[in-house]
Order: structure tokens, then sequence, then C-alpha cells
């Protein structure tokens, strides 16, 4: 049972809806539950009631999500920037429409514009007149018009990649992550129409209620795991000469700590804060500028 969305104690929690199942479902729990967050789910699955925290989870199908956040059924949503971007099915009244405040960096993909493998291609302009299937009409549509092309957009709600095949359309705009489905397809992609990732979605408003204090607390959190997640700190020591050319090589951290090892004058002790990858490349090139006892280390956690 979803609780009703108009009492006072539910404005006191906030619901973020997330996809059920599906390739979102597990990435936007896991992510949740490193800021901290543990839930209670109901029996049939749909809701999970905030333990940690007065934050609860609706478990939804990630096209509904952004048709939920309108209706202000949820506060918060993660979903694929093409789903929040392509917007609910049916257009709501109203300035509610969702914004993205963070991108996650998992599900990753393109929506793109794919045509028979065997086609030439040359530029947009050659779609005109053409039919195109997709399931992300919005998009393509907003895309034709900023390429200047006028063609029909055929609405599909799956199988969009089988459409030539079955005579309905002489190109396809679908999302393509690894571009084997395509290849199966005899298909090939000609143009980009959106790069997309999950988003956190929310109001463009500020929430006026306790809501408000929430979301600060898990964008706060959330911005941390993110952070972490991509962050590895490096330890080396040097010769104060060779400082200069370690620093290009740690372009990525943000004002890397150096201190003078005790007992020397010309010896230093580098501590950097890596925003990127820490490679056995980048190692091999850090010790080849006279970076000494390298260590790399992941880090557990952060709060600015
Ligand atoms: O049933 P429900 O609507 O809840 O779930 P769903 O079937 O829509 O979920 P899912 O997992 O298919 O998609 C959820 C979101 O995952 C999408 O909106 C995207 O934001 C993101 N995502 C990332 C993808 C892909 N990668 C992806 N490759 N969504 C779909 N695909 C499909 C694509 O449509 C095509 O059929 O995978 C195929 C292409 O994959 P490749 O690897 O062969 O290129
Ligand atoms: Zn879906």
């Amino acid at each position: 049972m979803i609780p009703a969305t108009s009492s006072v104690a539910v404005r006191e929690r906030l619901r973020i809806a997330i996809h059920k199942s599906g390739r979102l479902a597990e990435p936007a729990r896991a992510l949740l539950a490193a800021c901290g967050l543990v839930w209670r789910e109901s029996s049939d699955r749909l809701f999970c009631f905030g333990e940690t925290w007065p934050i609860d989870l609706l478990l939804v199908r990630d096209d509904d999500i952004p048709g939920l956040l309108a209706d202000g059924v949820c506060d918060l949503g993660i979903v694929g920037r093409n789903v929040l971007r392509e917007g609910p099915a049916a257009p709501r009244p109203g300035p509610r429409a969702a914004r993205e405040w963070r991108p996650l960096g998992f599900g990753r993909c393109r929506l793109m514009l794919a045509i028979a493998q065997d086609d030439d291609w040359s530029d947009p302009s050659q779609l005109a007149g053409c039919r195109i299937a997709t399931s992300h009409p919005t998009l393509l549509a907003a895309w034709l018009a900023e390429n200047g092309v006028s063609a029909e957009v055929v609405t599909l709600s799956g199988s969009v990649e089988i459409a030539l095949r079955l005579g309905k359309a002489d190109a396809i705009c679908d999302l393509v992550s690894s571009g084997a489905t395509l290849a199966a397809n005899l298909l090939r992609p000609v143009a980009v129409v959106l790069d997309s990732e999950a988003v956190l979605a929310g109001p463009a408003m500020p929430f006026g209620d306790a809501r408000g204090e929430l979301a600060s607390m898990l964008l706060r959190r959330l911005d941390s795991v993110l952070q972490v997640r991509d962050s590895r700190l490096l330890i080396c020591q040097a010769a104060r000469a060779a400082l200069p050319g370690l620093l290009r090589l740690l372009s990525d951290a943000e004002a890397p700590t150096i201190t003078t090892i005790e007992g020397t004058t010309d010896r230093l002790a580098v501590q950097a804060l890596c925003r990127g990858a820490v490679g056995w490349q980048r190692l091999e090139e850090l010790r080849l500028a006279g970076a000494q006892g390298l260590m790399v280390l992941p880090v557990e956690r952060m709060l600015a």
C-alpha cells in the first residue's frame, strides 16, 4: 500500500521514485544505501519505508517517474536523462516539470539515430520525408526541429530496432550502449540525439517544508558518495626539484598537500586526492618524473 500524499505526515517525509526492475534498479538502491538510508519493504514490494531517515522509496516503471514528479506523488526520482527529458507520457498543466539535480554516473547510453548498414549517410537533411521509429518522440521531434528536418515520427513503445525490417520505418532513433543490438539488426548509428545516464531529478523550486532539509542532507551525502567513488588518494615522496613535474601529472588533484620530510631540506612528502583513474601507466609516469614510494588508496568516506 502506498500512503496518501496529502497528509501532513507525508509532507514531512521525502519520497523518492526509483526503477522497480531493469538496469537502473540495483545501482539506484545501492547509491541510496551508500548514503546511509535503510528501508523496510512493503509486502507488494512497491513501497520501501525509510527506517534511518524519513525518506521512502516508491518502486515504479522508469517511464512513470516524470509523471509522478509532475503530479507531486514523489518528490525526487532516479531516472535516465532520456526519460526525464522525454517527459510524462501525457503533458501535465502547471509549472511542476522536474529538473536534473545531479548526474549519477551509471546507466550510461546514447539516444541515436540509426539507418540500414548499407545506406549512405551524409548529414541530417537526408532524413527529410523519412519515417523514423522511436520510443522517444519528444526528443526526436526536438532534434529534427533543431536540425531543420521535416520527417514523420513513428512512436513505438518497444522493439524499435526491428521497425525497418517490419517496413514500419526508414530509420530509427533508439538507445545504444554497446551497439550490439544495432549491429545484430544490420543498422548503424549516424547521429547522437542525447547523451544519457541516470540522474537525480527533483523540482525546480526548493521544498517549502521539512522535505527541504531532508533533500539537502541527501544531496550532501550523495555528492560525497559520488566524489568518493571517483577519488583515489595518492601518496609519494620526491626531491623538491621534481615537484613541478609531479604536479603537472597530478593536475586532477585539488591543492595537493606537500610537506618537507623531517630531518631533510629537499625531500618532500606529497599527498594528492585524484579525481580520475590512477592506473599503472600514470604511476610509471610519476616514477619517471621522480616519485618514490608511490601508494594509491581508495577513499572510504568524505564530508566537506
Ligand atoms: O519496464 P520498465 O519500463 O520499468 O523498464 P525498462 O524496460 O524501460 O528498463 P531498461 O532497463 O530497458 O531501461 C531503463 C533505462 O536504462 C533507460 O531509460 C536508459 O536510461 C538506461 N539504459 C542504459 C538503457 C540502455 N543502457 C540500453 N542499452 N536502456 C535501454 N537499452 C536498450 C536499448 O533500448 C536497446 O534495445 O538496450 C538495447 C541496446 O543495447 P546495446 O548494448 O546492444 O547497444
Ligand atoms: Zn521503461
